[in-house]
C-alpha cells in the first residue's frame, strides 16, 4: 500500500514539475526580448560573418495594437550602415528586396529570419563571431526607439520565435 503511496506522490510531483516547465518556458522567451509601447521585439540575433561579408540579422516584432507600425531604421555600432530587406511572395516568387520600412500589420507578428525578411549589415567594421553580442538601435514610427542585444549563433531554434 505504503508503495502506490509513493508512486502516487510521484506522479504528482511530475504533474508540478511539467506544469512549471511549461509555465517558465514564456519566461525564458521574455528574457530576451524588448518591449515598448504596443511592439514586442524577440530573440534578435544574427549569423556569424567575415568581415568583408554582409551580416544578416533577424528578429520578431509583434504588434500587438490597434493601429499599423513601421520598423524605420536599424542601426548598428558594427556596420556602416543597416539595410531593411523584405521578402515578399509575388506569383510564386519570393523577391526579396531592400525598403524603406518594414509593415507590422496591427495585431500581427512579423518574424525576421533566413531566407526571408532580414536586417542587412553592410560594412562590418569587425568579424561577427559565434558567441558574441552587440547592440542594435531599432527605430519605429509610432513605438519609439529601442536597443537590443544581437547575439551571434549559427542556427536559432525557430521555435524560440
Ligand atoms: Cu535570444
Amino acid at each position: 500500500m505504503k508503495f502506490w503511496v509513493h508512486l502516487q506522490r510521484f506522479f504528482s510531483y511530475l504533474a508540478v514539475l511539467t506544469v512549471f516547465l511549461l509555465m517558465s518556458w514564456p519566461v525564458w522567451v521574455d528574457a530576451h526580448g524588448y518591449k515598448l509601447s504596443d511592439i514586442t521585439v524577440t530573440h534578435p540575433w544574427a549569423t556569424p560573418a567575415h568581415r568583408s561579408a554582409d551580416g544578416k540579422g533577424y528578429l520578431s516584432l509583434r504588434n500587438k495594437g490597434q493601429k499599423p507600425d513601421q520598423l524605420l531604421s536599424a542601426t548598428a555600432e558594427v556596420a556602416a550602415r543597416v539595410e531593411l530587406y523584405s521578402a515578399i511572395q509575388d506569383d510564386n516568387v519570393l523577391k526579396i528586396r531592400p525598403v524603406d520600412a518594414l509593415e507590422i500589420p496591427a495585431g500581427k507578428t512579423v518574424r525576421l529570419k533566413p531566407g526571408k525578411s532580414h536586417l542587412m549589415l553592410i560594412g562590418l567594421k569587425k568579424p561577427l563571431e559565434d558567441g558574441q553580442h552587440f547592440p542594435v538601435v531599432l527605430q519605429f514610427q509610432h513605438a519609439g526607439t529601442v536597443t537590443v542585444d544581437m547575439f551571434v549563433q549559427l542556427n536559432a531554434d525557430e521555435s524560440i520565435y
